[in-house]
């Protein structure tokens, strides 16, 4: 593994050809007590996305696990999933693609295929472009450390990926400097994660799920409505017909206004 420091700062930044998943490397380096390390690879061969999903993740792709140890309270670690998305939203933008975020974590290029079309739930309410797998341990009052992975499909081919991903190349018609991605990437992630005050309200204006109609799949339940707003740290909220609730995690599809 190759180490570079100042790109992406305040990271130091390990390079991998192959890594079975970068949040796996970063957990690691976490138990040998580092911090302030981004894990990249250029393929990965095991990697996860939520409640244990396969991400694919070949060659060509920017897969990437930021190890930091905020100080902040356990429960505050949704918002920096929040951040990564806001990070990723403006890195894609600036080489012009035009992301959205869908609560909580997925990135998408907007488009016409809403949940009741039916199919695959991957990029519902749009083509996915990246995701992110958020990682922590923490103690009564303090996170101890927390692995933020983000998964940007870049210079991959949309036919290599999952029906309903995209990729950069597919949007823009053409490939990206990986390396510049990646180092507007992290800097916008730290600069958000100084400044937690300022994740909201950026993310607010970057998502595309607030003022829509939306399925969220909840560990206990389905519930319907319309998503009004997020609020610290991050739940979701929806008003239904029996009237407004909050949800803090779950699967969340757009769907057509009726
Ligand atoms: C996510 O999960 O979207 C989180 C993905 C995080 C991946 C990064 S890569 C760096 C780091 N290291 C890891 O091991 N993981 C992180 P979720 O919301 O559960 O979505 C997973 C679903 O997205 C899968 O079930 C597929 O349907 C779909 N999918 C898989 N690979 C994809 C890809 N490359 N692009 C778009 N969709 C994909």
């Amino acid at each position: 593994a190759g180490i570079e420091f100042g790109l992406g700062a305040p990271y130091a930044v390990e390079y991998h050809d192959g890594l079975s998943s970068t949040n796996d490397r970063a957990r690691a380096l976490a138990a040998e007590g580092e911090t302030d390390v981004a894990v990249v690879a250029d393929e990965q061969t095991g990697s996860r996305g939520r409640l244990e999903r396969e991400w694919v993740a070949p060659s060509g792709g920017v897969w990437v696990s930021i190890l930091t140890r905020p100080s902040v309270a356990p429960a505050r670690a949704p918002l920096f999933t929040l951040a990564a998305a806001v990070a990723i939203a403006d890195a894609c933008r600036e080489v012009g693609v035009d992301a959205t975020i869908k609560w909580p974590n997925d990135v998408l290029v907007e488009g016409s295929d809403e949940a009741s079309e039916g199919g695959d739930p991957v990029g519902r309410g749009g083509r996915k472009l990246a995701g992110i797998l958020t990682e922590m341990e923490g103690e009564a009052d303090r996170v101890s450390w927390l692995v933020v992975g983000i998964g940007v499909n870049a210079n991959l081919d949309a036919e290599t990926l999952p029906a309903g991903a995209t990729s950069l190349r597919a949007e823009r018609g053409g490939d990206v400097d990986r390396r510049r991605f990646l180092a507007r990437l992290l800097e916008r992630y730290a600069e958000l994660a100084d400044d937690p005050d300022a994740i909201l309200p950026a993310w607010r204006e970057r998502a595309s799920t607030i003022g829509r109609r939306v399925r969220v799949e909840t560990a206990s339940g389905t519930v319907t409505g319309r998503a009004v707003d997020v609020e610290p740290p991050g739940a979701l909220v929806v008003e239904t017909e029996e009237g407004r609730t909050r949800v803090h995690a779950g699967d969340c599809e757009h769907l057509r206004d009726a």
